[in-house]
């Protein structure tokens, strides 16, 4: 059972003003916030992120969108963090998302779609180390 995940609400919710309801559904879905933080994404940091896509035909659109505003980004904690994460955010494509999940809820198309989510705790410890130090995370 994984422990902690991390997330971010991407630029399209956050410039939409959907960061309050999306953190209200995660932590009404028992998720702990263990670090948040407001930035926003450099193109080199951004590329660095996505480097696993880098050669996708939608990696350029992809940090190009990651950067066009400012995130949330956050470490969450709960049995089951990554997985259970998964079901809250919905399918990456809205249109294939179910009902209730933050995607169907607040995501414009696959490639702006309101939320990220780890997809492995490999990843999730990964990907918290890209955002926080230790010090950061209570
Ligand atoms: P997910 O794990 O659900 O965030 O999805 P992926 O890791 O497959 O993709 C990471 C991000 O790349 C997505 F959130 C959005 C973007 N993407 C596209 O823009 N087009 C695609 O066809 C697939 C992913």
């Amino acid at each position: 059972m994984s422990h902690r995940t991390f997330t971010m609400i991407k630029p399209d919710a956050t410039a939409n003003g959907h960061a309050g309801a999306i953190l209200d559904q995660i932590l009404k879905s028992g998720f702990k916030v263990v670090a948040l933080k407001y930035t926003q994404l450099t193109l080199a940091q951004a590329q660095d992120f996505y480097a696993i896509h880098a050669e996708r035909p939608f990696y350029g659109e992809l940090v190009d969108f990651m950067t066009e505003g400012p995130i949330y980004a956050a470490i969450l904690e709960k049995d089951n963090a990554v997985l259970d994460f998964r079901k809250v955010i919905g399918a990456t494509n809205p249109a294939d998302a179910e009902e209730g999940t933050i995607r169907k809820r607040f995501a414009e198309n696959i490639g702006r779609n309101a939320v990220h989510g780890s997809d492995s705790d490999e990843n999730a410890a990964i990907e918290g180390s890209f955002f926080f130090s230790n010090l950061e995370r209570f």
